[in-house]
């Protein structure tokens, strides 16, 4: 019987539940389950498999319960921006839409047509992406959506989680700053802008910041994974990046370092004390996202390992093979000078990702890769070109340049890219923690 604190991580690709003990002072990371997330496309919609993911979470912690874990509490983090929304019953009003649903389209430009982006940006502080919550909002209260009006409460996907495990329904901070709808510096929500997009305020419930009590498992819940004690559910930093931003230094000797959260997304950036709101900022697509500690995550959102896993996900359905052993060597020795935008829109959620580079390579006069390998150098090339320019930005924007990069997360293993990423940037890469979201996530619990 040990004890163990639970970190819940929803991935965009993927999610899983670990277990997190202290053996002496040192932290051990046992996981018990994981599970794919998969993006449902229905009736022209793209959504979120909201009631299997909550199985496949009552399941991890049943494994942790069955491989006698006694548990502590629990913590739960996701991706951004993405919601469900409840009625006063309780009832979730529908499956949360993925943030690539293309409903959000054509959105920034029609608010910013009545809004000043840079009053805007002075307040939010977000860097402006059709995914935001507050354009999936614009678009339900543009066609007049009948969810949007019975609506009690909006969830953020951690906030929905947790109150289907604890009844107690509040918006946890960093998920929150994801939305576009927080003033960054009062760290709360921006009721005035609330009030301009004729939103009900009563959606947007308390905003508690990361260590706060969730409140405890329901008797019902206790039931089905097979305990009778309590545990109290605690808000981590619940936004995955700002998590997995929480075990990096912010700076190392005096010095300031950056971290890059490799992922479906890649996230770099720095964490700082404030937020920074300049003209300056805003151009350079910079976000100031929630942290740990009241803290600013300051960094780009840039489209990350997503067009791999995509290309991946194509080659396996045709019976190819898609070894990271395989491709990553092919990719090495292969010639092709091709390169992409890594953001542009045609990547964000083409039916083939292998069509959408051809694409654009040719309407770009580019010669277009074709084996594997030239697929997967074109990519890497491309995202560790798109660092450099991200760190650059950064640099100008700090009082002094970073003299590190950590970069973390699943990605963190791809040596390749690292590597890449090092000749490109020019200055060290250091790799790891690959777990770095649960670790930050448990950390908030242990505090
Ligand atoms: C990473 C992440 C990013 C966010 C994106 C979409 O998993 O949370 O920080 O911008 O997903 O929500």
């Amino acid at each position: 019987m040990k004890e163990a604190y639970l970190a819940i991580d929803f991935g965009g690709g993927s999610g899983r539940v670990i277990a997190g003990y202290l053996s002496g002072e040192e932290l051990q990371l046992d996981t018990v389950h994981r599970f794919p997330n998969r993006q449902v496309r229905m009736g022209g919609h793209i959504y979120w498999d909201f009631l299997s993911l909550f199985e496949e979470m009552k399941t991890g912690i049943r494994r942790a319960v069955e491989k006698g874990y006694v548990l502590k509490s629990i913590g739960i983090d996701t991706w951004g921006v993405d919601f469900g929304l409840i009625d006063r019953q309780g009832n979730l009003l529908g499956n949360p839409v993925c943030y690539r649903d293309n409903r959000t389209d054509g959105m920034p430009e029609e608010f910013f047509a009545k809004v000043d982006v840079a009053a805007h940006y002075a307040e939010s502080g977000t860097q402006v992406m059709a995914i935001n919550t507050l354009f999936q909002l614009y678009a339900l209260q543009k066609e007049d959506n009948v969810q949007l009006k019975v609506a009690d409460k909006l969830l953020f996907m951690p906030d929905l989680f947790s109150y289907y495990l604890t009844g107690v329904a509040n918006n946890e901070y960093s998920i929150a700053s994801t939305s576009e709808l927080l003033d960054a510096k009062a760290r709360t929500w921006n009721f005035r802008l609330i009030r301009e997009l004729g939103l009900p305020e009563h959606l947007f419930g308390e905003v508690v910041m990361p260590g706060t009590s969730r409140g405890f498992l329901k008797q019902e819940i206790k039931e089905q994974i097979g305990i009778d004690y309590e545990v109290e559910v605690i808000a981590v930093a619940s936004h995955d990046t700002a998590s997995a931003a929480s075990v990096v230094p912010s700076s190392v000797d005096g010095k300031k370092v950056a971290f890059l959260s490799s992922g479906t997304w890649s996230l770099l950036g720095v964490m700082n004390n404030e937020p920074i709101l300049t003209e300056a900022a805003r151009l350079a697509g910079f976000t100031n996202e929630g942290g740990r500690d009241g803290q600013i995550c300051f960094l780009q959102n840039i489209t990350g390992l997503w067009i791999l896993q995509k290309l991946m996900q194509e080659w396996k359905d045709e019976g190819k093979d898609v070894a990271y052993s395989t491709l990553l060597p092919a990719a090495e020795s292969a010639e092709t000078e091709a390169l992409i935008d890594v953001d542009a829109a045609t990547f964000q959620c083409p039916v083939s990702m292998v069509d959408a580079i051809t694409t654009y390579c040719v309407a770009q006069g580019q010669t277009p890769p074709v084996t594997q390998g030239e697929f997967v150098k074109c990519v890497l090339r491309s995202l560790a070109l798109r660092y450099e320019v991200g760190v650059e930005a950064l640099n100008k924007l700090l009082p002094e340049p970073v003299t590190k990069l950590y970069v973390i997360g699943g990605g963190s293993q791809n040596k390749y890219l690292n590597r890449l990423t090092e000749e490109a940037i020019g200055i060290p890469v250091e790799e790891g923690p690959v777990e770095a979201t649960a670790i930050g996530n448990i950390m908030q619990q242990i505090k």
